[in-house]
């Protein structure tokens, strides 16, 4: 790996130079997952909370070929403003954009591999790629998953949305050995609904259990991710009727219009907002404020213990 094309930030090269707790967050959630302005208040909103639970928050993005690590307010706002305009840059459009200089929103597959070539260990985000309903026609799996499988982050996230077939995000998760814990929970939370009718792998109750679960896996030399999930507060969880009737409506416009690919999340998302009449875009923000601060208290932990005790 050649360090040329990596760009810290100031606070970030200090947290590394003082090894201090970081936590990553990505950006197509900025550039693709919420509306403007809300998307740039979430994002920076997010970073603070960080902060306030004594972790560094590295924002991630590739910006003038580079791949960012930490990004300015000023940085945040273009990804904001620009929405859509930004591409949404998974693992395989990593190198492209970088040498050709497109700025790019990464998506949890790029951000953890780029978060893991810093020696980041824990990243927040709302939720995660899945396996897609009708995937054993369409092929639609996230390269979230794949990253998963072989990048050695803990993502935390509250659970999949329920555009994904959760059962089959579930089945490839195992087959691809990666651990899918429960926060203070048994059941798989459902992104807008803190549970759904399937069971999480491992229940942890304290976010120093996750830390040392991460530096089990490293010590024992597996390479794979762990995905934390989180649910919903319950005063933001919203009635599962509602929210499935909004995503069936959405998938069955989507099919319609022949949207497909990189093209699907995105548009689903937006979608729901608008079904819901942005109720939806309510609970997404709480959600990953959640997530922000279980993340930032996993990677004070890990930090508190360090790699080998
Ligand atoms: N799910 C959400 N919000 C999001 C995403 C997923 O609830 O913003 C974004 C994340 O960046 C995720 C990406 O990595 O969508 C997955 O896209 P795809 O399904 O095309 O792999
Ligand atoms: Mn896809």
């Amino acid at each position: 790996m050649n360090d040329k094309y990596i760009e810290y930030s100031k606070d970030v090269a200090r947290a590394r130079a003082y090894n201090l707790p970081i936590v990553a967050l990505e950006s197509t959630i900025i550039s693709h997952g919420m509306p403007y302005p809300d998307n740039v208040k979430t994002a920076l909103a997010c970073e603070q909370i960080v902060r306030d639970a004594g972790a560094v928050p590295a924002t991630i993005a590739i910006l003038n070929g580079k791949l960012k690590i930490g990004l300015s307010e000023a940085e945040i706002d273009h990804l904001g403003r620009q929405g859509t305009k930004i591409q949404k840059t998974s693992r395989r459009d990593i190198a492209y954009n970088v040498l050709h200089k497109i700025d790019g929103a990464t998506t949890v597959s790029a951000t953890m591999y780029i978060a893991s070539l810093a020696g980041i260990k824990v990243f927040a985000t709302g939720g995660i790629g899945g396996v897609h309903r009708g995937a054993e026609t369409t092929m639609d799996i996230s390269a979230d998953l794949e990253e998963l499988a072989q990048t050695p982050v803990a993502v935390v996230c509250a659970g999949a949305k329920a555009i994904l077939d959760l059962g089959l995000t579930l089945e490839y998760l195992e087959t691809r050995g990666v651990p899918v814990l429960g926060y203070q929970t048994d059941m798989l939370p459902a992104f807008y609904s803190k549970d759904s009718d399937f069971k999480v792998n491992f229940r942890v109750d304290h976010p120093s259990e996750i830390a040392d679960l991460i530096r089990t896996q490293k010590q024992l030399g597996l390479t794979s991710g762990i995905l934390v999930t989180n649910p919903i507060p319950d005063r933001y969880s919203m009635p599962k009727d509602v929210i499935n009737q909004a995503i069936d409506t959405a998938i069955q416009e989507m099919n319609a219009q022949g949207i497909a690919g990189k093209e699907t999340t995105p548009y689903l998302l937006g979608k729901i907002v608008e079904l819901t009449g942005g109720k939806s875009l309510a609970a997404n923000i709480q959600l990953v404020y959640n997530n922000c601060r279980l993340a930032a208290e996993i990677a004070v932990q890990y930090q508190r213990m360090g790699d080998e005790s």
